[in-house]
């Protein structure tokens, strides 16, 4: 039989122990720290995504696989490891693969979630979500987030989804898997790079601990479903709507040019946008998710004071 302590999950003893005393969590991805951003960029972000969460006395808990163990929490010689090593991309069927051969890899949203929630941690932030691909109708290519979503109670922090996907696809597909969607100070779906997609939104909350009333009411209904809390970044944050427009469209050309497909899709795209942009959709991208990690850090307060 097995039993807990055979699982093949190691919560650091900081992370541990915080859970036990009810000190505020938060988890971070390892996909966006390796595949999401500039080598050179790499190891600085994550250093300072996890800074950001204990300047505020909430302790980060990066997730990654590494030597056939999930890890929650990591060292810092772990997270460098995270941010140098050529590490694969694993989504959630990757993880007994993975732990199988005693591997090591990057997290997605869809497996961070999925492990974050086995550590008993609720909160969770990252950049942009994935989603419902341009084109899906014919190539099927739905991130494994959204179906994830619908079956981990985990509360993420997300600057909705880049242009790169069909943003009106993923917010019916987050409806119908039963995702529920909170706009943080807004009532409209953000754009990643942009404030808002112009997509509207059924449900809005002022602050975090509207948010972490929302967690109360469905831990009471037994709910399964994720809440994805929709954080825009200031509109004077933005990255400027034509610039973002001319990337956008040369970089989906690119893809399409050299037939880029499955889980390289977003990585292409992503990388190629920084390029195009001299830089500037990094600047942008990195201030996203430490504008979501530092919601994620309100939010994880509001909880643990519930
Ligand atoms: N969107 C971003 N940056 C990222 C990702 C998505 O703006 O780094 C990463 C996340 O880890 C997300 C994953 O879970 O890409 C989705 O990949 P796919 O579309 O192959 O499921
Ligand atoms: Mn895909």
């Amino acid at each position: 039989m097995s039993t807990l302590s055979d699982a093949p999950l190691t919560v650091s003893p900081e992370v541990a122990d915080a859970l036990s005393s009810g000190t505020p969590v938060v988890a971070l991805e390892s996909t966006i720290i390796s595949h999401g951003l500039p080598k050179s960029e790499a190891l600085g972000a994550a250093r300072r995504f996890e800074q950001i969460l204990r300047e505020r006395d909430v302790v980060p808990a990066t997730i990654a696989v590494l030597d056939g163990r999930l890890k929650a929490g990591l060292s810092d010689d772990e997270l460098e490891r995270v941010a140098t090593e050529e590490l694969p991309k694993l989504s959630v069927r990757d993880l007994p693969v993975t732990l199988g051969r005693s591997g090591s890899g990057a997290t997605t949203v869809a497996s961070t979630s999925f492990i974050a929630d086995q550590a008993g941690i609720r909160v969770f932030a990252t950049g942009g979500l994935g989603g419902v691909h341009r084109g899906a109708h014919q190539t099927f290519d739905e991130s494994a987030d959204l179906t994830v979503l619908s079956k981990v109670p985990i509360t993420v922090v997300s600057a909705g989804v880049k242009s790169i996907l069909d943003i009106p696809a993923t917010l019916e597909r987050l409806e119908s898997l039963g995702v529920i969607v909170l706009g943080y100070g807004t009532d409209e779906f953000p754009g990643f790079w942009l404030t808002s997609s112009g997509q509207p939104l059924d449900w809005s909350v002022p602050d975090a601990p509207a948010v972490a009333a929302v967690m109360e009411s469905r831990e009471q209904l037994e709910m399964c479903e994720a809440i994805l809390v929709a954080n825009p970044l200031p509109i004077e944050e933005q990255l400027d709507p034509d610039v973002h427009d001319r990337a956008l469209s040369e970089a989906l050309r690119r893809a399409e040019e050299k037939q880029v497909e499955g889980k390289d899709v977003t990585p292409f795209l992503l990388s190629t946008i920084v390029e195009l942009t001299g830089g500037e959709s990094l600047a942008v991208n990195l201030k996203i998710a430490e504008n979501n990690i530092s919601v994620g850090a309100d939010i994880a307060h509001a909880w643990a004071r519930q």
